[in-house]
């Protein structure tokens, strides 16, 4: 298998799964400039993704999948010895897709990249950060309040999505420290191999472009 990302985006969730389920060595990783939407070498991001953006995972039949909730579901189910994401079909398994949709809907989009976007508007970020943000973020807080994973009392893909948001709300201007839950949360999830891996392995790739 072949992944597109960028260092530090999303698409480290991705990773993140690779190296849960052992096949992190075995995977291609191209990097994405995602300003020029090319490739290192290059070439034309757009004629792998024609999103534009990552992840994007080629399968080993050369088959390109997208839309990050979907890529992590597969790679998960590639390895069910895993464990990283409940059984088809079981009700932990919509819970799992449940906490995806709202990490990719909510938070990802509706608060960091509302933040991170250089052509919002600043009372747009602002709204987002005072307003939204507490409110999203609250609800996640409240869910790990007494438990230390999303679904099943175990590590799951929801987990490594959650992580990256998690990652950069310092940098979106949110204070995690607001929620303990959180911020324990996050600390134990950072020391986490396949994360505390993946983060040292696309920090090193973080270059000023
Ligand atoms: N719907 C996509 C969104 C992925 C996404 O927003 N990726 C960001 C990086 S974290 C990106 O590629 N941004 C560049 C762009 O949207 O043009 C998914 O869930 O995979």
């Amino acid at each position: 298998m072949e992944l597109y990302f960028t260092p530090m985006a999303c698409s480290i969730a991705t990773r993140i799964a690779l190296h849960e389920t052992g096949r992190g060595d075995a995977t291609s990783f191209h990097r994405v400039t995602l300003s020029t939407k090319t490739l290192d070498d290059g070439t034309d991001y757009y004629a792998v993704n024609p999103k534009g953006q990552v992840p994007a995972l080629r399968l080993d039949d050369g088959e390109i999948l997208t839309e990050g909730t979907a890529i992590l579901q597969y790679v998960a189910d590639l390895a069910p010895d895993a464990g990283i994401a409940p059984v088809q079909g079981s009700v932990e398994r919509y819970r799992l897709q449940e906490w995806l949709n709202f990490v990719g809907t909510e938070l990802h989009k509706q608060v960091l990249a509302a933040i991170f976007n250089p052509f919002a508007p600043e009372e747009m970020k602002a709204y987002a950060r005072e307003k939204v943000a507490p409110v999203k973020f609250e609800v996640l807080s409240k869910a790990l309040e007494d438990k230390d994973f999303l679904v099943g009392g175990r590590f799951t893909v929801a987990d490594a999505y959650a992580w990256f948001v998690l990652s950069l709300a310092g940098h979106a201007g949110i204070d995690l420290a607001r929620w303990p839950s959180l911020t324990r949360y996050f600390e134990r999830l950072s020391q986490r191999p396949s994360i505390a891996r993946a983060a040292a392995e696309e920090m090193a790739l973080m270059n000023p472009n």
